[in-house]
Order: structure tokens, then C-alpha cells, then sequence
């Protein structure tokens, strides 16, 4: 925990950081696929305060910025690309090269790169960087280069940082919140923006489309393991019937994983070119970010993800490493001997299929060796 006296950030790097931008004319920012809040917040931040400093300012990203979004300063100028090279390229919450999509392309054209980050898991691909793995959110990261910068925080940075904070904590609900967190919070509420507003537009207002999907979802959930680890799938038919997009579903692992019981949850969502991309969540410290390395992805202790191509039997293996995970919390908790999980399978109404009873006979069969990787790495 970071207290006022000790330095809560790491400032290796940020000296170098602010001479590059100081010393570049076009500067390009990117964040990472498939947008959230806390990326768009960061970008649009970051692009702010620098074209304050009278830098040509290009903002990318390789998918379309989400409805919720678009009310943010500068979010109209976002692209997925431009025609020409940049002197300095900043990518900002993205954990790894392959975050940034097709964005990495005029990552690797620029003279300087710049990484700003808080990803748990994550391969360092800038020259220069600013990580600090204990942030609740880049944005905290972007907030404290501005001041570094002597960059005054006008209202709109403010929404766009609040933004980064509102939706990476899931409106100050995660772990990761330090006093630093408030502190930022606190100032940011001094230039005047109206908070309520703001959570309402870009974390708590859904869509018909997100009701929809959020209810298709949550019917189709499986439990197992005593209803510790659920899952579900939304397959293109789900997102046609809806006229929904992905992103649409963003916040449906966070509903399942408010369910009494749960530890994990799992969303598979099926793309356009039939693969899965896969959220994970977890509670009580499992690291989900392990899990989604373990299959080409990353991302945080309690939140991560990855996308592989689409199978029936990989979505199996993937739920039985799962199971596993929860393996290590019952030891780690003593609860191995008086508490066994039953490893049947239910749907939402409490009933149990063949489908389900075929797949917890596989459960208990299969002894993935991953399970001594996984609390090895704890
Ligand atoms: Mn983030």
C-alpha cells in the first residue's frame, strides 16, 4: 500500500520520458484493441495536455471507439490509421507489442517509442517506459506525467482521467485502489466536472443491446465446481439477434461474477473470423492473468483475457485449467479436507444436463500438469 511520505510512483524513466515529448513535434498515441474506458481515458488525456504544449497530436486505435465513449474531448479524432510517420509513438495501456493491433505498425515507423502501463502481466516493447503494475489504472500513469509536465489538468482532461478511473475499478469497486487514487480523484473534482454525470454516461448506462446480451448471457450460464467457476458463450447469432457489437458485452463478466458464490467467470465470445476471445475474472486473489497468459494473453490479477481459435475441446481444456485454479485456493485455504467441491454441472435454474455431466466426468479426469505452473507463480 502506498502511503502520502513514500514515492508511490516509479519515476524511472519519466525524466527521459518528458525530454522525448518535449523534443518531438508529431507525436502519435495508442491504445490498446477492443477500447475500454481506461485506454480512450488515457489517449485522449495524454493527447490533450500534449497539444497544450503545441505538439500535432494523432490519436489511434485499431477498433472503434465505444458509444459510451464518444462524449470525451477528442474522441471524434481517434483513427485507426494516418499517412505519414511520427517522430515519437506512446502507447499507452497496453501490456504488450500485440495489444496495440494494427496501431503497432506506426509503433514500429516512430523515432522514439514510449510505453505508459500497469498491466500485470506484460512484455516490454518501448524504449522508454513508465510502469508501475500497482496503479488501478493508466490513466493515474498519464495524470502524473502531465503534472510532471507542468501541464494544467483542464476540466476535459479531467473527464477523460476520471473516465480511465471510473471504468478500470469498475466505479471504485476492484483492488488497486490506493489513497493515491482519491488523492488524483480529489483533483481532478476541482477543476468542476460533474462526476455523477460522468459515471452514468461511462460506466452505469447500458444500451437495449447490452440488456439484451446481458440476458441471453446470464441464461446460458454453466456452473461448476459448487458454483465457483461459471461460464458462458455468446456465439455471432447472439450479437445479430441483439444488433449488438463485442463490445456490447463488455460488461457481462462482471455480472457474472457478482453471483453468490462465484470465483471465476468466464465469457467466450465468438468473433467475426470464428475464433474465441475469452474474459476472465476472478475474486480472493486467483490469478486469472496467469491463466490467460497460459493461452497467448494477459492482463491483471483479477481481470484478463485471450483469444484463441474457436474449439469445442480447447474451451473444455481452458475451463478444466480453470478448475484447477480453484484447486490452489482450497488448499491455500485449508478448506481441502473438510470442503470438496462437487463437480457437477448446473445451468442458472439449478438443473443439470447430459452436456454438463459429460463435461465434469472431464473435469475430474483431466490432471493438467498446469496446476503446479499456477501456484508455483502465486
Ligand atoms: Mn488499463
Amino acid at each position: 500500500m502506498h502511503t502520502m511520505n513514500e514515492p508511490f510512483w516509479i519515476l524511472q524513466g519519466v525524466s527521459q520520458v518528458k525530454d522525448i515529448l518535449m523534443n518531438s513535434e508529431n507525436i502519435a498515441i495508442a491504445g490498446h484493441r477492443n477500447p475500454d474506458g481506461d485506454s480512450i481515458g488515457s489517449i485522449l488525456a495524454l493527447g490533450a495536455g500534449l497539444e497544450f504544449l503545441g505538439k500535432n497530436v494523432y490519436l489511434l486505435c485499431d477498433d472503434p471507439v465505444p458509444e459510451r465513449y464518444k462524449g470525451l474531448y477528442g474522441a471524434s479524432r481517434i483513427a485507426k490509421k494516418f499517412p505519414f510517420r511520427v517522430d515519437c509513438a506512446v502507447a499507452v495501456d497496453c501490456g504488450s507489442r500485440e495489444m496495440l493491433g494494427s496501431a503497432a505498425h506506426f509503433f514500429d515507423l516512430a523515432e522514439e517509442t514510449i510505453e505508459i502501463d500497469h498491466h500485470r502481466s506484460r512484455v516490454s516493447f518501448a524504449r522508454q517506459s513508465i510502469v508501475d503494475t500497482e496503479v488501478a489504472s493508466a490513466g493515474e500513469l498519464v495524470y502524473e506525467l502531465l503534472e510532471c509536465m507542468d501541464i494544467p489538468i483542464t476540466g476535459e482532461i479531467a473527464r477523460c482521467i476520471l473516465t480511465s478511473i471510473i471504468v478500470e475499478t469498475n466505479s471504485f469497486r476492484l483492488p488497486g485502489i490506493h489513497s493515491r487514487t482519491f488523492e488524483i480523484c480529489a483533483e481532478l473534482l476541482k477543476t468542476g466536472i460533474d462526476m455523477k454525470e460522468l459515471s452514468e454516461t461511462v460506466y452505469w448506462k447500458t444500451s437495449r443491446a447490452t440488456a439484451a446480451l446481458t440476458g441471453i448471457s446470464l441464461s446460458k450460464c454453466k456452473f461448476v465446481a459448487d458454483g465457483a467457476l461459471v461460464w458462458t458463450e455468446l456465439n455471432t447469432k447472439d450479437f445479430e439477434k441483439t444488433g449488438s457489437t463485442d463490445a456490447d458485452a463488455d460488461p457481462v463478466p462482471e455480472r457474472m461474477q457478482s453471483i453468490q458464490g462465484v470465483e471465476i467467470a468466464i465469457l467466450f465470445r465468438e468473433t467475426k473470423d470464428k475464433k474465441w476471445r475469452i474474459s476472465f475474472r476472478s475474486k480472493n486473489g486467483l490469478n486469472v492473468a496467469h491463466l490467460a497468459e497460459t493461452f497467448g494473453g494477459g492482463g491483471h490479477l483479477n481481470a484478463a483475457g485471450c483469444v484463441v481459435r474457436k474449439s469445442k475441446k480447447l474451451q473444455k481444456h481452458i475451463l478444466s485449467c480453470a478448475n484447477n485454479l480453484l484447486g490452489v485456493l482450497m488448499i491455500d485455504k485449508k478448506r481441502i479436507t473438510n470442503k470438496k467441491r462437487e463437480n457437477v454441472c448446473f445451468d442458472l435454474y439449478g438443473n443439470n444436463t447430459f452436456a454438463a455431466g459429460e463435461f465434469s466426468q472431464m473435469l475430474l479426469n483431466d490432471t493438467v500438469s498446469l496446476q503446479l505452473n499456477i501456484s508455483e507463480s502465486r
